[in-house]
Parts: C-alpha cells; sequence; structure tokens
C-alpha cells in the first residue's frame, strides 16, 4: 500500500540546476577568479553532488589550492546569489508537480523531501514555488542533516525514519543518476523525470522513466493554500 512520496528538489521539483550553474558563476566573478563553468562542464561537475564538493572537485581538477575556507565561503556567496534569483521568480515548479501534490494531498497520502542541497536553499525555493502550500511537506531531510550525500541512501533512510514507514509503503521521485541510487539503496522504488542536466543518465533501477510528471499546458487547478502551477 502507498502510504508516503517523497521528492528530490534540484531537478526534480524544479530545473534549478541552471540558476546553480549561474550563481556559482556569478560568485567567482564576483570574487575576481577566471572561472566560468559552462552548460557542458556543469552536466559533468553534477557527477560531484553538493555544491561545495563540486567546487572543491573542480579546484582540485585546475590545481587551484583556494583554501577549504574559502571555498565554503564562494559557497555561502553563491546561494546567496541562487537564493535571490529563486525569490525572483527565476525558477518554476517543473509540469505536473502542483498538480500531483495536491491530489496527492487529497487521497490522503503523506509527502516528504530528501535533498542534497540546504535547507536555506530548499525553502527559498518551496517559498517561491507554493508560498505557505510548502507545509503539506510533513517530513524535510536535507544535505544538512546527512553525513554521506546521495548516491549514499542516508537522505532517503532518514526521510523513512521520520515518517516511520517502511520503504515498501513509499515512493521516490528523482531525476539524476545519483538520486536513483540513493532512494534505491534505501530500498524504495522510484519514478524518474530526467531533467535538463540529467536526460544522459542511465536509470535502469528505476520502477519508470516518464520525461514529465503531467502534460504540458495541461490547465492548473487552483487550491487552498495558492499552491502556483
Ligand atoms: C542536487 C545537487 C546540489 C545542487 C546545488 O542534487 O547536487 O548540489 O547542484 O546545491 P539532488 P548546493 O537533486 O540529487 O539533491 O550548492 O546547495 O549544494
Ligand atoms: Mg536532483
Amino acid at each position: 500500500e502507498l502510504k508516503a512520496l517523497i521528492f528530490d528538489v534540484d531537478g526534480t521539483l524544479a530545473e534549478t540546476e541552471e540558476q546553480h550553474r549561474l550563481a556559482f558563476n556569478a560568485a567567482f566573478h564576483d570574487a575576481g577568479l577566471p572561472y566560468e563553468w559552462s552548460v557542458d562542464r556543469y552536466r559533468e561537475l553534477l557527477g560531484v553532488t553538493g555544491g561545495k564538493q563540486r567546487m572543491a572537485a573542480f579546484f582540485a581538477g585546475v590545481g587551484d589550492t583556494t583554501s577549504p575556507a574559502a571555498i565554503a565561503e564562494l559557497h555561502r556567496a553563491k546561494n546567496r546569489i541562487y537564493a535571490e534569483a529563486v525569490a525572483d521568480g527565476q525558477v518554476r515548479l517543473r509540469t505536473g508537480i502542483a498538480r500531483l501534490l495536491m491530489e496527492a494531498r487529497e487521497a490522503g497520502m503523506r509527502l516528504a523531501i530528501a535533498t542534497t542541497t540546504s535547507r536555506e536553499n530548499l525553502l527559498a525555493l518551496l517559498h517561491a514555488t507554493m508560498g505557505s502550500a510548502h507545509r503539506i511537506f510533513e517530513v524535510m531531510v536535507t544535505g544538512e542533516d546527512v553525513a554521506v550525500l546521495k548516491p549514499d541512501p542516508e537522505v532517503y533512510l532518514k526521510a523513512l525514519t521520520q515518517l516511520g514507514l517502511p520503504a515498501e509503503n513509499c515512493l521516490a521521485f528523482e531525476d539524476s543518476a545519483a538520486g536513483l541510487e540513493s532512494a534505491t539503496r534505501a530500498g524504495l522504488r522510484t519514478v524518474v523525470t530526467p531533467s535538463l542536466y540529467t536526460n544522459h543518465h542511465r536509470f535502469g533501477p528505476a520502477a519508470l522513466v516518464v520525461s514529465s510528471l503531467g502534460e504540458p499546458g495541461s490547465p492548473p487547478r487552483v487550491c487552498q493554500g495558492g499552491l502556483a502551477p
């Protein structure tokens, strides 16, 4: 019996990675660093989950010896820029997400989040896209709440613990191979909606791979709490 849905955030609830990429580049520029990540470069760099870890791997790769403290500060600057763009409405929920969340709630399903990003970035996105309706998520486990990021299963295992449900009563939603691996290793069945930056990944263990969770152009439904289309 299906009792809860657990959602990844970046790439799944919304196409956020382009805004993350632009924010990384703006942070590099503001710090006077000569780096600019192209779309193709960022595609590869996403193999490292976690923005700070991604920066550190990139710096190591180009022989840049910027200190971990300086990398952490750069990442904070990047997140300030990202949050501003999100608050400014630069990111929208992916097709079908708003309707799925509402219909799941109406059907008595519980909703949770399992993400690599920070709580601050998560809340910025949820506030901007669904206002107070983000309270429909009963459980939110972020990258700050785990010792090891995806593809490790920790974030999904924590979400299951907080829901108090076994994996067989839940369904995960992901957009990346690392996310799918994380959910699968937590024992979850997973629906994958590949995103702009992950559509070249392999999704072998997925229960289902679909291009989106709704029909493009389907009319948004207005509901209590103001969930945006
Ligand atoms: C998303 C990520 C994140 C974002 C940037 O993974 O890997 O690192 O790119 O976020 P997932 P931060 O969708 O699997 O959770 O810079 O905040 O880490
Ligand atoms: Mg993702």
